[in-house]
């Protein structure tokens, strides 16, 4: 699937860009279904928010169920001084998350589409293994910003194996929002670790090596259809959408089964649903 070209590319800068992953047929299918599950979410009983910036926000139990389950998080932004929702669930979600791979039947289709699976082979993982799926929806005007980060942060393993799919679902535009990276930066070290400790989760600091700001960083202005990957190590984040249009985009975390996956990454799966590959 990917070019020795495209292999030393990804190796050298810690990303690559693959334009025209997707055809349009299958970018609507993706979006109408996860207009459905906002659709059947009942935001008047669950209003977990998600803000990559204020993490405090973010429920700890919600996001630990959201880990074997699809559950729809809002942007801090949607919600009134009532405590309501001030605009339409559809353009008041952040993201929905984390098994869809697993257990929506679209999703699946979708995740593990075989080239993925060529795409992990050509980068050297042996048995890749899918832990996390979203949705990221970056609604107009309110989409919150991503923070710099680095994947492995979430999904540490040793030796260092998590690489991300990051699907444009829409053109993504500096104005909406897309995803900006430090080329080579993975390279670096892994500056922090979000850890469960039983029911909490906690981010612990590692390594003080500064954020790249937007001089280090490039943006990714991609059309819809496009697969950006990028290696786990990797400073990534994306700034808040204030324009008129949505920025939809997918994302999948996948590691390495040769390399052990830490006990304390937040993320756990059990027997019921165990991780699986594509
Ligand atoms: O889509 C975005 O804006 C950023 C997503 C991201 O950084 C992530 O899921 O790790």
């Amino acid at each position: 699937m990917l070019t020795p070209d495209q292999i030393r590319h990804c190796h050298d800068q810690g990303f690559l860009v693959l334009p025209g992953f997707h055809d349009a047929a299958t970018l609507a299918a993706v979006r109408d279904r996860s207009l459905a599950i906002v659709d059947a979410f009942d935001a008047e009983g669950e209003t977990a928010v998600f803000s990559s910036r204020e993490r405090a926000l973010t429920s700890d139990a919600a996001l630990i169920a959201s880990g074997s389950g699809v559950h729809c998080f809002f942007e801090t932004e949607a919600f009134g001084a009532d405590g309501r929702l001030n605009r339409d669930k559809q353009l008041a979600v952040n993201k929905i998350g984390h098994a869809m791979h697993d257990l929506d039947p679209v999703f699946h289709r979708f995740f593990r589409d075989p080239r993925g699976a060529a795409i992990c082979a050509g980068l050297g993982l042996q048995r890749p293994l899918l832990w996390q799926s979203q949705v990221i929806f970056k609604p107009p005007g309110i989409g919150g910003e991503v923070r710099w980060h680095q994947d492995a942060s979430f999904f540490d393993t040793t030796p260092q194996t998590v690489t991300t799919f990051w699907y444009a679902l829409e053109d993504a535009t500096r104005d909406n929002g897309c995803l900006w990276v430090q080329p080579g930066g993975h390279r670096g070290p892994l500056r922090e670790r979000f850890v469960r400790d039983g029911d909490r989760l906690q981010m612990e600091a590692l390594d003080d090596t500064p954020w790249p700001t937007t001089a280090d960083g490039v943006p990714l202005e991609v059309p819809a259809g496009t697969l950006v990957v990028f290696h786990g190590l990797l400073p990534h984040g994306s700034a808040a959408n204030r324009s008129a249009v949505s920025r939809l985009a997918c994302t999948l975390h996948v590691t390495d089964g040769a390399a052990a996956y830490s006990p304390r990454n937040w993320l756990q799966r059990t027997d019921t649903l165990p991780v699986r590959g594509f």
